[in-house]
């Protein structure tokens, strides 16, 4: 029998789970040895198939030994602090506490984008933009086009080296590239450091390829 990996990291389809995302980057860009296990979304089954790993029924879920932790920038925190030795965050006080601000910016904020806009890695179709989503890629605009010019020097990350931040941004750059979003020239080059990352586009390639339809009523936080 396979023996069970310390990591394991419970996602929802690569082609529509906006959260489950961030933490397997974050996973893949520092090399930690880790089991995937996928739950279909929205599916009549999946309260059922989540619900041995997740306290709020949602993805993604880590589980490390017997710890269990729920929420992307929760579970990223996690890992940057119990497996990676705190390199998930920028080492430098100001950059980092500018880095936790945007994470937490783009975690709980933007909920029209985030409505109207999910992530979906197959849509090639450019969606209408109302006012509200436009003044949110307003603002992430000025969010990577500042953050990569105040402390973007060592690297092409939004703060140099990558860390959490990106995590956190790496399904915006899909959205945003889908729908043909109006960046600023900084902006659109962060934009395309994160659509050219390796697992980024490995990731979406997946969801590409991924066939399960969205079977129940569609939830706008996905
Ligand atoms: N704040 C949570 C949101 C988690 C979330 O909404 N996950 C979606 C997929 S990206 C989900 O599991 N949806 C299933 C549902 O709402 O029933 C996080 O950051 O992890």
């Amino acid at each position: 029998m396979k023996a069970m990996k310390e990591v394991r990291l419970v996602i929802g389809n690569k082609n529509y789970s906006y959260w489950s995302m961030c933490p397997w980057l974050l996973l893949k860009m520092f090399n930690v040895d880790f089991e995937e296990i996928s739950v279909a979304l929205y599916q009549r089954n999946t309260a059922e198939k989540l619900g041995p790993y997740s306290p709020s029924l949602k993805v993604p879920v880590l589980l490390h030994k017997d710890i269990t932790v729920w929420d992307s920038l929760a579970i990223c925190e996690y890992i940057s602090a119990e497996l990676l030795g705190d390199v998930g965050w920028p080492t430098n006080v100001r950059k980092r506490a500018s880095a936790r601000s945007v994470s937490a910016e783009v975690h709980a904020d933007f909920p029209n984008l985030k409505r109207d806009w999910p992530l979906n890695c197959k849509s090639g179709i450019r969606r209408t933009a109302s006012e509200k989503v436009l003044n949110e890629i307003a603002r992430i605009d000025s969010i990577w086009r500042c953050c990569r010019h105040k402390f973007g020097e060592n690297g092409d990350y939004l703060y140099g080296r990558f860390s959490i931040a990106d995590c956190l941004f790496a399904p915006m750059a899909v959205i945003l590239d889908n729908n043909q979003a109006q960046l600023c020239e900084e902006s659109r080059l962060y934009c395309d450091t994160l659509l050219e990352n390796p697992f980024v586009q490995s990731w979406v390639a997946k969801g590409r390829a991924e066939r399960e339809p969205l079977a129940i009523a569609y939830a706008s936080n996905m």
